[in-house]
């Protein structure tokens, strides 16, 4: 009898949890660093799990014996502690090359305040995040490179509280990016953490640029979340004495729109403007800058005129330490070696960076191309995957749909051609085009055969896109079939040609076996790809920008050359330790001579 009923009871319990769903993480409110937030960053307690044990141990359980012969095999107490923001494979030897679990633990101090409200704000966490708060699971995030949040009003307590983040970055084939892909796969709660207090009702999100193809009509809009939904708004732009007042509606919603003669943004003088949003409960400081961007003919227009896009691809990694780039100073190394190229853009591959990242590009008259990893071997015929990318996607614009200085959005990058693929690209590409109908959008396509000396993009997709954009390693992965100057271009459709990728790999200061063999990793051999591809540029009529593929040697798990390589992509224009390779100087002086 009694072991029915345990049985009965052991069937409940297993048919309750199955219906049990996590709770999805809230999509991040803008401009974090503009709100009253606590730094919860620095050292987090861990405990390494690369077989899952601590899901059935339950570790977000504070363990408390409560007799001689209990004990419990788990603890965070006298275990490692990793530093948050940052990847934990750089942090210790033995997570090098990690692709599994890692708990974080953090407590913080808190004495709640009525009529205040209180989230727990996360910049990234690589991959999936399942979020505890005094032992309860909050929610869970999945992607490793957009901001999420959870509102946490309710849970927190007087006196201490304690956040576990259970952080896994395998490799998922449902995941966005899928399995394959040629960067360090580093894990961890790799951005900032922040405790954000807000009033009962905030401003949650605005959107403020220019109406497209107007160079001073501001059009968008601001939302606020809570009780008082009907409030009145009030926008100052100090420098030029302006204010202006909106009134919000029933859902917390009001549409800004007004002109203004701005000094518009642009590299060469990247003016950005305070602004101050007062709602009758919130307030909130940003700097925004006012540009137009758009396409005419075979041209990219910047502000009406036309713009060369001279670009660098960048992934999110500092050399030196071998870490994803996580700090200001971080950024600042990679930024300056692009103004220091002669780039007037980066490309910001293959995923969204850190929001400072992209700040400081804007600030430093940078224009940026937004990338989500929707990466070469993703699953388009997985519903779930398709859904997890139109996420990311707007947590990607959401987060960034201020910043004049980001002029592209890319939905992918090499993604193959099939009818799932192309539905899933055009689904992208309205999400672009509703949630932010100012800017480009482009994808990354290397559906495309060189035969003969003729280059044909084949790729229906880019026919939906702003402009085409080109991976081509011609002369690498591809021999040349011609002279470079006598290349052929056959287009699928009319629009302006980005070659967002080319290259080739060198070993910095490699000078072995002959020059005219790939395999020889030499310098020179690099160089003569960049001055056959710079020829081949001269003679391309509807370019209208490059990006080298890429700025620095960076990390990758599926470069295998012991002796050249030896985990690193070697394409970089500069070594591992900064050094510039040959190609470094014909991309400065091509990009020298493309502003005359
Ligand atoms: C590509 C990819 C990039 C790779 C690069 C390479 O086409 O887009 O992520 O790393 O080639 O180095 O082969």
């Amino acid at each position: 009898m009694i072991a029915i009923r345990k049985s009965r009871i052991i069937c409940y319990t297993i048919c309750a949890l199955s219906m049990y769903a996590h709770a999805r993480a809230e999509m991040a409110m803008q401009h974090i660093e503009g709100r009253n937030i606590t730094s919860l960053n620095g050292g987090w307690d861990v405990i390494i799990d690369p077989t899952n044990n601590g899901d059935w141990r339950k570790v977000w359980i504070e363990p408390v014996v409560q007799n001689d012969h209990q004990f419990f095999e788990y603890s965070f107490d006298g275990g490692p502690v990793l530093r948050v923001p940052g990847d934990f494979n750089s942090q210790r030897c033995e997570l090098t090359y990690y692709e599994s679990t890692v708990w974080y633990r953090r407590r913080f101090e808190l004495r709640p305040e009525t009529g205040s409200r209180y989230f727990l704000y996360f910049g990234a966490v690589n991959y999936l995040a399942r979020v505890y708060l005094n032992e309860e699971e909050i929610g869970v995030h999945e992607g490793g490179f957009t901001p999420f949040q959870f509102e946490i009003t309710n849970r927190v307590h007087e006196g201490m509280n304690t956040v576990v983040v259970r952080v896994n970055n395998r490799r998922r084939e449902d995941g966005v990016p899928a399995e394959g892909y040629d960067w360090l796969n580093y894990g961890g709660i790799t951005r900032d953490v922040y405790l954000v207090v807000t009033p009962e009702t905030y401003i949650e999100d605005y959107f403020i640029q220019l109406r497209k193809d107007s160079f001073n009509e501001v059009d968008g809009w601001i939302r606020l979340n809570g009780e008082r939904k009907n409030q009145r708004i009030v926008l100052t732009i100090p420098e030029t004495g302006q204010k202006f007042s909106f009134k919000t509606d029933g859902d917390g919603r009001a549409r800004i729109h007004f002109n203004w003669d701005f000094e518009l943004w642009s590299p060469e003088n990247p003016k950005r403007y305070d602004l101050i949003i007062e709602s009758e409960t919130d307030m909130i400081h940003d700097r925004i800058g006012f540009r137009t961007v758009g396409v005419e003919g075979f041209r990219v227009l910047l502000n009406g005129k036309p713009v060369f896009l001279k670009a660098v691809n960048i992934h999110e990694e500092n050399p030196f330490t071998g870490s994803r780039a996580a700090t200001a100073a971080d950024n600042r190394v990679l930024l300056d070696w692009a103004k220091e190229l002669g780039c007037n853009m980066v490309r910001l591959a293959h995923y969204p960076h850190n929001e400072a990242m992209v700040r400081m590009a804007e600030e430093m008259g940078l224009m940026v191309w937004s990338e989500i990893p929707v990466y070469q071997h993703i699953n388009f015929k997985n519903p779930k995957t398709v859904k997890t990318m139109n996420h990311m996607l707007r947590e990607m614009i959401t987060r960034d749909k201020n910043r004049c200085g980001v002029i592209i959005w890319s939905v992918s990058n090499e993604t193959y051609a099939s009818p799932e693929r192309d539905q899933a690209h055009i689904g992208m590409v309205n999400i672009c085009r509703e949630m932010d109908p100012a800017r480009l959008v482009s994808a990354a396509i290397s559906n495309q055969s060189y035969r003969d000396n003729t280059f044909e993009v084949w790729d229906p997709m880019v026919c939906h896109l702003d402009i085409i954009s080109v991976n081509e390693y011609i002369g690498w992965y591809v021999p040349w079939q011609g002279h470079p100057s006598d290349i052929n271009w056959v287009m699928v459709c009319d629009k302006p040609l980005f070659i967002s990728e080319f290259g080739g790999e060198a070993h910095y200061g490699s000078n072995h076996g002959p020059k005219h063999r790939a395999a020889s990793w030499s310098e020179e051999y690099l160089a003569q790809i960049y001055r056959d591809q710079m020829m081949m540029f001269d003679a391309t009529p509807n370019l209208c920008g490059i990006s080298p593929w890429l700025l620095v040697d960076y990390r990758s798990t599926a470069r295998l050359h012991p002796v050249y390589q030896s985990g690193w992509n070697r394409k970089g224009l500069l070594s591992d330790q900064g050094e510039k390779k040959k190609a470094w100087f014909i991309v400065q002086d091509y990009f020298r001579r493309a502003d005359k």
